[in-house]
């Protein structure tokens, strides 16, 4: 058995505006190929397939083009969980046509908890593994609010209620392995595991706010032979531990990830001792489809940079950020001009000059694509000279209500 895991897919995801199919359909493309070449018999996505709750035609075009292919390839089964950008009754929409093609979809969690596992079985009927799909939980899923709680009470109580489901998604597989030779046992989850690494700017959108314990890895069922988690956009293991990994997201999602080396896991079960987690784990880079480069400096720094950039025939999109003393009110100017006749695109410049002056004066004329909502809320909070105390409290609130639009499932009905 050999499973390919990937996720964060994150399609129709905009960088300044600019769209990038190009570069989901040159992944999914090479991704089509090196399940091919590689004999992949199971692909697992974790979640986030959809950047956003509503893709746009084109995105979902791309989606089922690459589960068509799949389902014609020799890779028999597929497994998609949501994330927390899913919106899991899009996912779940066509989910009986697409079990028709051995694709398993698993939106939401349902009443059922039977439903989050699923048996990979070969053509005969044999099953070959046993898959916990579990998507991302929401704060609703498992979590009963109580009148008068804590933040801290919240937070033990969401953790609980992480650790209280994979607890009973063990106990089904134990039983499902009861009658059975040794298979392989796959967990999925979309969560922020303790210990995990982010980078600045690379997407990773906040799960339950406020909630700054992250959940252990123990609580991972122990008869998990390998979990393919996602969230997490820096491909990692998580506590040194192998077997269980976040494979990142293939494409970067930002600039801050422009020199991120991208990839995708192969896992090879075919080794005999199971119970050792003793398997061929391999990450495979994913290529560069579309490079990114941040530029940060002087004009000279900057020129110099576009100009070693232009001497290697790059089609880079550049962030640029002016970081020099001197007034540059020409710098859009300076710079179309280096870029002229090039590949290369300029998709924002940042010019720190202009800014700081404005924050030191009146805070205006600065564009909201400097500012995130959670820096338009904090302003509000020091124009109405709101004090210390009571800031955390309203900060707290904002984001819950920030998280709630976030994953709105606007089309459910
Ligand atoms: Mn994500």
């Amino acid at each position: 058995m050999k499973i390919l895991h990937t996720s964060d897919w994150h399609i129709g995801r905009l960088l300044y505006g600019q769209k990038r199919y190009d570069e989901f359909a040159d992944f999914f493309n090479w991704l089509t190929k090196l399940i091919e070449e590689r004999c992949i018999n199971a692909l697992i996505v974790s979640g986030d397939i959809f950047d956003t709750t509503t893709p746009s035609n084109r995105a979902q075009q791309l989606y089922y083009q690459f589960l068509c292919k799949i389902a014609a390839s020799g890779c028999s089964h597929v497994v998609i969980t949501a994330g927390n950008h899913d919106s899991p009754t899009f996912l779940n929409a066509p989910k009986e046509l697409l079990l028709s093609l051995n694709i398993h979809v698993v939106g939401s969690i349902t009443d059922n908890l039977e439903d989050e596992v699923i048996v990979l079985s070969d053509s005969s009927g044999t099953p070959e593994a046993i898959v916990c799909a579990v998507p991302y939980l929401r704060d609703r899923d498992i979590r009963n609010v109580k009148p008068g709680e804590s933040m801290e009470d919240k937070s033990t109580r969401l953790i609980q209620g992480v650790q209280k489901h994979y607890a009973e998604i063990e106990k089904i597989v134990t039983k499902k392995l009861e009658n059975q030779d040794s298979i392989p046992v796959i967990g999925m989850g979309h969560l922020f595991t303790a210990g995990g690494k982010t980078i600045k700017d690379d997407g990773v959108r906040e799960l339950y706010v406020g909630s700054l314990a992250h959940v252990g890895k123990e609580a991972f069922p122990s008869n998990v032979d390998y979990m393919a988690l996602g969230h997490l956009h820096v491909s990692q293991k998580v506590g040194q531990c192998e077997h269980i990994r976040y494979s990142g997201s293939p494409i970067p999602m930002g600039f801050g990830e422009a020199n991120q080396e991208k990839s995708v896991v192969i896992v090879n079960f075919n080794n005999p001792d199971l119970n050792d987690h003793n398997l061929d784990i391999e990450l495979c880079a994913v290529p560069c489809f579309q490079p990114l480069a941040r530029i940060t400096g002087t004009m000279d720094d900057i020129i110099k940079n576009i100009d070693e950039l232009k001497s290697k025939n790059s089609n880079a999109w550049l962030e640029i950020e002016y970081s020099g003393k001197n007034i540059a009110a020409n710098l859009r100017q300076l710079l179309d001009k280096s870029v002229a006749n090039t590949d290369m695109q300029i998709l924002r410049i940042k010019n720190q000059q202009i800014v700081q002056d404005l924050i030191s004066q009146a805070k205006n004329e600065q564009t909201l694509d400097d500012l995130n909502e959670i820096d338009v809320f904090n302003r509000l909070l020091d124009t109405c000279e709101i004090v210390k105390d009571e800031r955390s409290m309203l900060m707290h609130s904002y984001k819950e209500i920030i998280t709630m639009l976030n994953e709105k499932d606007i089309n459910a009905l």
